[in-house]
């Protein structure tokens, strides 16, 4: 197994959605053991602690629907930022946060990416598509937002201009079963790949993630993983304020992340969503980080190696 220069990165980022409690991420992630995890199985870990957002002012004529914009337009020139230098120095995982901390991490991946000549990949694991733009986004959340940015959708005034837009057949969506009508109709019209829980429950989960992981490993790409908390089912992950029924199973969740080690091709992660002020008992923390050590080589034994498709 390779190992690696793995950089934690605390986001604190709670601005993307009225209801408080994604800050306090980071922190439940260090307490149930993330840097440890990840060292025990040899990897170099440094936590660098927590980033805190650019002072941002709002455009003027900003829609007046959107929830604490100049606080995530902030935080997205921080996090590109940050994330486009950390790529140069290992593999990050940005310790959410909610959801809009992906407009930054995302930019900064494939700004990063884009210097290097390769293309860049993402795999997004979410109950939601995060597709809509400020205009459509009903809410006025712009967690629900993220895909549309990095793809280069119009509407994002105030945010930092993109230097490398994600081509749409480079994004892989698992795990979708709450659409708004906005985003179904601008996915349907869009190359991105997407995936429901029914056709989870048809195919299995292996076969979609494999096809999308065969297409990255043929590109040469880089491949940017973002992991929302309420792609699990809430059941076993009630930490999160969006719960959404009938979601992947911790096996699921598992195998995903086992399949992602085996490619050898992740190289940045974001742990999105977690709100610990929801959470029972730390388990949706603990979760989550058995599954970022599943991702990074943890295993009961070695397989090997087999296609999917
Ligand atoms: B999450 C919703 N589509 O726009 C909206 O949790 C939910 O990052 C967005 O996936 C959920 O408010 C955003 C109804
Ligand atoms: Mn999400
Ligand atoms: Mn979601
Ligand atoms: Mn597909």
């Amino acid at each position: 197994m390779t190992l690696q220069d793995i950089i934690l990165i605390g986001c604190p980022v709670d601005s993307g959605k009225r209801s408080r409690g994604c800050l306090m991420g980071p922190d439940a992630y260090r307490t149930a053991g993330l840097a440890d995890a990840l060292a025990d199985l040899g990897h170099r870990v440094t936590d660098r602690g927590n980033l805190t957002p650019a002072p941002v002012t709002a455009p003027a004529d900003a829609l007046p629907h959107l929830h604490a914009l100049a606080e995530t337009i902030g935080w997205t020139q921080t996090l590109s930022a940050a994330a486009q230098a950390a790529m140069g120095q290992g593999l990050p995982i940005f310790m959410g946060g909610d959801h809009s901390l992906s407009l930054g991490s995302v930019a900064g991946v494939a700004a990063h990416a884009h210097t290097q000549g390769r293309p860049q990949f993402v795999l997004w694991l979410d109950a939601h598509s995060d597709y809509h733009t400020p205009h459509s986004s009903t809410s006025g959340h712009l967690h629900g937002t993220p895909l549309a940015y990095v793809t280069g959708r119009a509407g994002f005034d105030g945010f930092p201009p993109l230097t490398a837009p994600i081509p749409q057949e480079n994004i892989c969506i698992i795990g979708l079963r709450s659409v708004d009508p906005a985003e179904r109709s601008a996915l349907q019209d869009s190359a991105i790949h997407r995936h429901d829980m029914r056709e989870i429950d048809e195919t299995g989960i292996a076969r979609p993630l494999g096809v999308f992981l065969d297409k990255v490993a043929a590109a040469g790409g880089a491949l940017h993983v973002s992991l929302d908390v309420d792609f699990i089912d809430p059941a076993a992950a009630p930490g999160v304020v969006t719960t959404v029924p009938g979601g992947a199973t911790v096996r699921e969740a598992h195998l995903v992340m086992e399949m992602l080690h085996d490619s050898a091709l992740m190289t940045s992660l974001d742990l999105v969503e977690l709100n610990p002020f929801l959470d029972d008992r730390g388990r949706t923390a603990q979760l989550m980080v058995d599954l970022a050590a599943s991702a990074l080589g943890r295993r009961v034994f070695d397989r090997p190696t087999r296609a999917y498709a």
